[in-house]
């Protein structure tokens, strides 16, 4: 890939409205994925290969529980924080940003949350180090946008638990230590579980061939008859509400992780625009890559400001499901835009490895999809202002 000369846009000076923490985060974070990253990120992505060779790094730039209280091995940064750090992460690759986002908010986050102060004693201090990795297991074969009609479920066995069913889409699940699983009880309550690896019965076979998100790992999470310790359980809160919690958390994340894609796109076409000479002139004198560069620096500067008003609102305990949506929704649509145009103002040069966009115009597909639909996301803003669910 070619030499990384990143330069953040930032065309409303949102830096104006960042604490000195906020930017030292940030800056760290930056500089991190540009030594680290970059040099191998397009080489592990031809591969398909999760690039288990940068999990310390993570951790060591707070991209690992960044919210979670210091006591339990997390950060105890704010909310804004975390975003800053999605955004920087997924500015170097939507996978990358997707291992830290699951690992954060979907596995730390319910075990904070929702766990026993054991629970939280004996996973969170190394899920926040990367000693132990985690996946998050909602999704079935015939359930993805409809998760309550999840058939995985388990039985009382008196002195434990019996689990059966199985869950397809699972970021990490080949190489996750731990899993957190949601699945009904006998009288079809929803439950988080914990699942570890090695547990008789428990199988993550990798889904392959994948064009979308390659440097992650995306698998399966089989049970078959697996027994599960009654202490494994999470027991703080139950029904769907507890993983839609989670997933509040990790899409306002993917809220911030887009806007970075998007502004790594944009810096990428803006620069070859200005060097790329055709008919005598660099192809940024034309009024119609003009157009393409201005509306994107428009669309990334109105994310910036929704995304950080989010931010403000879910360190105050405001944000909403709703407003989460939206964001989610309206920056990916963005992000995905954007590498589009981009791709094209780097003509031929914009589909090969030398350059960042089509990789991270492959990737926004899945992000568009996971954690949410867009229409799903569409539909629950459509509820929230509406007053009436269009989902069935
Ligand atoms: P519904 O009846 O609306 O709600 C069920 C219960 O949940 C409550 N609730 C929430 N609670 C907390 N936070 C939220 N955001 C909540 N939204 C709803 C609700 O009040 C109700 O509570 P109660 O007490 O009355 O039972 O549920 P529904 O079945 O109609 O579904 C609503 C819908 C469609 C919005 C929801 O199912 C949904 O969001 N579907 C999309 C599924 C999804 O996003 N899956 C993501 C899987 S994980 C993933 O993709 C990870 S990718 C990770 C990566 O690599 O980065
Ligand atoms: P479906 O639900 O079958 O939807 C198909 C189409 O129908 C979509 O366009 C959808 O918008 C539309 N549709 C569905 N219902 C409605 C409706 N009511 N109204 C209008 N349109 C509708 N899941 C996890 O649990 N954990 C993970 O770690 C995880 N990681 C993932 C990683 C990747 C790379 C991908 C691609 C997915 C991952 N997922 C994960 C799964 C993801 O959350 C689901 O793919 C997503 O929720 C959509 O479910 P589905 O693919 O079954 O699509």
């Amino acid at each position: 890939m070619a030499q990384d000369l990143y330069q953040a846009p930032d065309y409303f000076h949102l830096d104006d409205l960042l604490t000195d923490e906020h930017k030292l985060i940030r800056d760290a974070a930056r500089e991190w994925i540009k030594r680290e990253v970059t040099p191998i990120i397009e080489d592990v992505a031809q591969k398909a290969e999760f690039p288990k060779q940068i999990i310390d790094g993570l951790a060591k730039i707070g991209a690992f529980g960044s919210f979670i209280p210091e006591e339990y091995g997390g950060s105890g940064l704010d909310h804004i924080s975390y975003g800053i750090i999605m955004q920087e992460i997924e500015r170097g690759d939507s996978g990358v940003r997707s291992t830290a986002s699951v690992q954060s908010s979907l596995v730390m986050y319910p075990i904070w949350k929702f766990g026993s102060e054991e629970q939280k004693q004996k996973y969170l201090p190394k899920l926040a180090t990367g000693e132990l990795m985690g996946c998050f297991g909602l999704t079935e074969p015939n359930h993805g946008s409809n998760p309550s009609g999840m058939e995985t479920k388990y039985k009382d066995m008196g002195d434990h638990y019996l689990l059966n069913g199985a869950k397809l889409w699972i970021s990490n699940s080949p190489f996750a230590d731990i899993a957190v699983v949601w699945a009904k009880n006998e009288k079809g309550r929803i439950h988080g579980l914990i699942v570890e690896r090695g547990m008789k019965g428990f199988s993550t076979p990798e889904t392959h061939h994948k064009w979308s998100l390659r440097t992650s790992a995306t698998g399966e999470l089989i049970f078959d008859n697996v027994k599960i310790s009654k202490e494994n359980l999470l027991p703080g809160k139950s029904g769907l509400g507890a993983p839609l919690m989670c997933l509040d958390s990790a899409r306002y994340g993917i809220a911030w992780g887009a806007i970075g894609a998007a502004m790594d796109c944009y810096d990428t076409a803006l620069r070859y625009a200005k060097e790329r000479i055709q008919f005598g002139k660099p192809i940024a004198a034309f009024q119609l890559q003009q157009k393409k560069l201005t509306e994107m620096i428009t669309e990334i500067t109105k994310a910036q400001f929704l995304t950080w008003r989010l931010g403000v609102l879910r360190d105050e305990g405001r944000a909403t499901s709703a407003q989460i949506s939206m964001a989610k929704r309206n920056n990916v649509e963005m992000a995905l835009n954007i590498a589009r145009e981009s791709r094209q103002i780097l003509g031929a040069m914009g589909i090969t490895g030398d350059y960042s966009i089509m990789r991270h115009m492959m990737n926004l597909e899945s992000v568009i999809t996971y954690e949410g639909t867009h229409d799903i996301h569409l539909l629950i803003t459509g509820m929230d202002i509406t007053g009436i669910p269009a989902f069935v």
